[in-house]
């Protein structure tokens, strides 16, 4: 550490950070709209967070940007001087230039970095704004899960990184010179056919809603307004532990019982659980893998991500045979509720459609899928990211803060267990398959269900488990953020792998930082371990922690599917896979 001062007064400086991680570090206050120390990041494209600085002995002073200069002994900095001041605006003015203007419309309107620096730099007028250079500028529409506008797109180039050396599938690029740049997909080709896999984590770090999901919010409200339709509608295990935020509790707080209350006062007609398909989901998976271990089919890949399953059609192909065939739990919860609830409860199947609320962009490019499409009815109708959510409550005046939680209520599948909370992060799908395999092996339960070796946050995480009887040990392996997750699939077809079960997660973290969660501010996925925390507690209560006693799941078994795997249990919650 060495002597500075900061707007003249005195600081540590270290020669190994910027003057922008210095100020920080300081909690002094300077903007920009490219940088992001999250993801390493340090473009010094937008050029807003110039200071004043004069070296050591000098004697003169001169602007630079921060986030590229390095910290020196003796620096002085001055971050708000007049000519600071007068420079930051213009760059922010310049930026606006080619910049859509129509904020209203904007889906991060209230929510955009680049509103906020504005309004920093007293932004008043706009100078340079040319319409006809924001009309040249493409907006991709191409893809059923995400929305790429260069009109609204600063260059920071936080997208092209976080694809490209946060999740290794590095299918955006920087196109264009000069006046022209912008962000494209690789080969000229468009988001639905480039080699995207939709997880969204572009959008998570998009300064301004360059990047966002498809909004389907309208969609939704009209089923949910339609008298002639029932709207089923079912919330993922990490959307509970990822949204009170929005409405400033604190991050990591269950919002279930207010969630239900919400989607209520929405208008939808009946509440279901996503966390009960993932307890159906480790019966047919349970059973598949253990059947696949008998016939010495080795490894068994998970298959409830879609970002996931996108990346193996996509990038590799013929590992596809190795994916269990059992659909995610939306899906089982979708297929199911325009089956069984309806001859349950008495519907016309035609009636029913589903909404799902997900922390995930992908899962609008699944319900797409042409396998999870019977006579052209979907079996999920519209996906609404945790944004969206947020978004349709906003719309409809309602604060999830002042609402009063309920219960699930509905008798066939709203019930869960503990095993079916922990889907929500990493290593969740291997913990409750386990649990479960484990008792289908052996006739009794775990001694200690909560199997801390599984529970680490490493990008890779491996280990074997005694899963008993006539199976032995088994090994596992749980892999969360793709770049990971090619390296495991890399060792797969080199042979070098030797696993008989890898759980996937596209996002790192798994669902609770999905790609379709809430955005931070000048944060990649600050909340992760809070929600993660959030979902053990939850399993941790539960009365009930194993998917087999799920009692609505042995239900379902015992007066519709018959058993897990049966000829209707593949008909319903079983899929395929192409490339
Ligand atoms: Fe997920 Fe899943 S855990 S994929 O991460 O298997 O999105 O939360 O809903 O379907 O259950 C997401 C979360 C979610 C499915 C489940
Ligand atoms: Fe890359 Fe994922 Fe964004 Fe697609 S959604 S461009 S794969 S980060």
């Amino acid at each position: 550490y060495f002597e500075a001062t900061i707007n003249g007064a005195p600081i540590t400086g270290r020669s190994d950070e910027s003057i922008l991680a210095c100020a920080r570090r300081h909690g002094v206050y300077i903007p920009t709209l490219c940088e992001l120390a999250d993801i390493d990041h340090t473009p010094g494209t937008c050029r807003v967070c110039l200071v004043e600085i004069q070296t050591q002995g000098s004697g003169k002073t001169h602007l630079v940007t921060s986030c590229t200069t390095p910290m020196q002994v003796g620096l002085e900095i001055w971050t708000r001087t007049p000519e600071v001041r007068e420079k930051q605006r213009l760059q922010v003015e310049l930026l606006l230039a080619d910049h859509d203007q129509d904020c209203a419309t904007c889906i991060r309107h209230g929510r955009c970095d680049l509103q906020d620096v504005a309004q920093f730099v007293g932004l008043r007028q706009n100078r340079f704004h040319d319409p006809a250079r924001v009309a040249m500028r493409p907006i991709d529409d191409s893809s059923p899960a995400l929305i790429r506008n260069m009109k609204r797109c600063i260059r920071c180039q936080r997208c092209i990184a976080v694809c490209r050396d946060g999740q290794g599938v590095d299918a955006l690029i920087q196109i264009g010179t000069g006046l022209d740049t912008a962000v494209g997909l690789r080969h000229g080709l468009t988001q639905k056919n480039s080699a995207c896999v939709s997880c969204g984590q572009c959008v998570l770090v998009c300064p301004t809603g360059a990047l966002g999901e498809r909004d389907e919010t309208d969609r939704a409200l009209e089923m949910m307004y339609d008298p002639e339709l029932v709207t089923v509608a079912e919330f993922a295990p990490a959307v509970r532990v990822g949204f009170g935020e929005e409405f400033g509790l604190p991050p990591g707080t269950n919002v279930e019982g207010q969630i239900i209350t919400a989607l209520r006062k929405l208008g939808a007609d009946i509440v279901l659980d996503t966390n009960f398909g993932a307890d159906l989901v480790i019966m047919e998976e349970g059973t598949e893998l253990l059947q696949r271990l008998a016939e010495k089919k080795r490894p068994t890949f998970s298959s409830c991500c879609p970002a996931w399953i996108n990346f193996a059609e996509r990038h590799y192909p013929d590992i596809l045979p190795l994916l269990s065939t059992t659909k995610s739990p939306q899906q089982c919860v979708g297929a199911l509720a325009k089956t069984y609830l309806p001859e349950k409860m008495g519907i016309d199947p035609r009636r029913i459609r589903v909404i799902s609320i997900m922390p995930c962009t992908a899962k609008k490019d699944e319900i797409a899928r042409r396998q999870l499409r019977h006579d052209g009815i979907a079996e999920v109708d519209v996906v609404l990211t945790t944004r969206e959510f947020s978004r349709l409550l906003r719309r409809e005046g309602i604060d999830l803060k002042t609402l009063e939680p309920s219960a699930f209520d509905n008798p066939y599948m709203s019930e869960y267990t503990g095993a079916g909370a922990i889907f929500g992060t990493t290593g969740g799908v291997m913990e409750a398959a386990v649990r479960t395999m484990y008792y289908v092996v052996n006739g009794r339960e775990l001694p200690s269900v909560e199997l801390e070796q599984l529970r680490g946050f490493d990008g890779v995480r491996t280990a074997t488990v005694d899963l008993g009887g006539d199976v032995g040990e088994v090994k596992v392996a749980m892999c969360h953020g793709l770049k990971p997750t090619r390296q495991i699939v890399e060792a797969v077809r080199s042979g070098s792998a030797d696993f008989d079960f890898i759980e996937v997660m596209a996002c790192p973290g798994g669902c609770v930082d999905g790609g379709g969660s809430l955005r931070s501010k000048k944060q990649y996925l600050p909340h992760a371990l809070k929600r993660r925390e959030t979902l053990f507690g939850i399993d941790r209560k539960r009365a009930v922690r194993q998917s087999h006693h799920n009692k609505q799941v042995q239900a379902l078994y015992r007066d519709f599917l018959g058993s897990p795997n049966s000829h209707k249990a593949h008909e319903l919650l079983h899929t395929w896979y192409s490339d």
